[in-house]
């Protein structure tokens, strides 16, 4: 048996290695290196400039755990925008919500897309659906230039080097906030706070300026390097604590592999080294 192995080496101090099956896909597109193999023990996994995107055994945590909280929050989302999001998995579990009428997809990297649909069907089997809209372009221009509105914002972004680097700064949120509707929501794929406490902040602080409610969630992941995983959440009114929807979830109940309603509260309580660093910026806990 050959003994291949695809590794990534976060933030040179430490590396996580995935013994290979086979290699899928690989190419160069104009923004990064796209691979896709098959591994032993994760199943399909996509990396783009070595940095692990999905694999197919963990997706479904992350998956849920970037779209469910902002559904389950919103009052009546509709109109829902993903910013990268390229694999499809984020767009997958959006539309499981019958509200749900239109789903803008806005990838920089069509390689990324395509690799996916040609080799990771998990992921992205549902973004051939007629509700959704697939756009290949900058999503920090689109924000800047649609004059369409959003109930929810899903930036499931890779991580902030290469391409995605825009997607972390103040302009970006500034056009999201433009273009989220009054009772809009916003969700952020926001690293690790073992690793990315400074960024983690940043993205609090920045979202504290321009929202009335900033909450920050946590997960546990099995292929991103230190296990704990976090979500950024902000919105103009809604607030995950306060404005759970539970007849909404009796309805999807047994639809999610990962997420329940016990999760969703549970999430947002988030350890003392991390809240010392960000909590001047988060909303305060309800009935404080
Ligand atoms: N280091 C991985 C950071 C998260 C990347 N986004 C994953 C995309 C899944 N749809």
């Amino acid at each position: 048996m050959e003994n291949i192995w695809v590794e990534e080496v976060f933030k040179d101090v430490i590396g996580l290695r995935f013994r290979v099956k086979e290699i899928l896909f690989q190419g160069q597109s104009p923004f990064q290196k796209v691979l896709v193999v098959d591994t032993y023990g994760h199943g399909k996994a996509l990396l783009n400039d070595g940095m692990l995107m999905v694999t197919e055994r963990d997706e479904f945590v992350y998956h849920d755990m970037i779209v469910h909280p902002a559904m389950m929050t919103h009052p009546n989302p509709k109109k829902i925008l993903v910013i990268g999001g390229g694999d499809g998995g984020t767009v997958r579990e959006v539309l499981k919500y019958k509200s749900v009428e239109k789903v803008v997809m806005v990838e920089i990297d069509e390689m990324v897309t395509q690799a996916c649909k040609d080799h990771i069907p998990q992921t992205s089997s549902k973004l051939g659906d007629p509700k959704v809209e697939l756009r290949f372009e900058d999503g920090v221009k689109y924000v800047a230039d649609t004059k369409e509105k959003f109930d929810v914002v899903i930036v499931d972004s890779s991580d902030p080097i290469g391409p995605a680097t825009p997607l972390f700064n103040k302009d970006f949120y500034q056009g999201v906030y433009n273009v989220l509707e009054d009772d809009g929501i916003v969700v952020s794929q926001c690293e690790s706070p073992y690793y990315e406490i400074e960024m983690q902040k940043t993205i609090a602080r920045i979202k504290s300026e321009l929202f009335s409610i900033v909450r920050m969630a946590n997960y546990t992941n099995l292929s991103y390097p230190g296990g704990m995983w976090s979500f950024s959440f902000a919105s103009k009114k809604c607030d995950p604590l306060k404005d759970f929807n539970k007849e909404r979830y009796k309805e999807l109940d047994g639809d999610f592999e990962y997420y329940n309603d016990q999760i969703h509260f549970g999430a947002f309580q988030i350890p003392n080294f991390q809240l010392k660093q960000i909590s001047e910026y988060l909303s305060p806990w309800p009935n404080q």
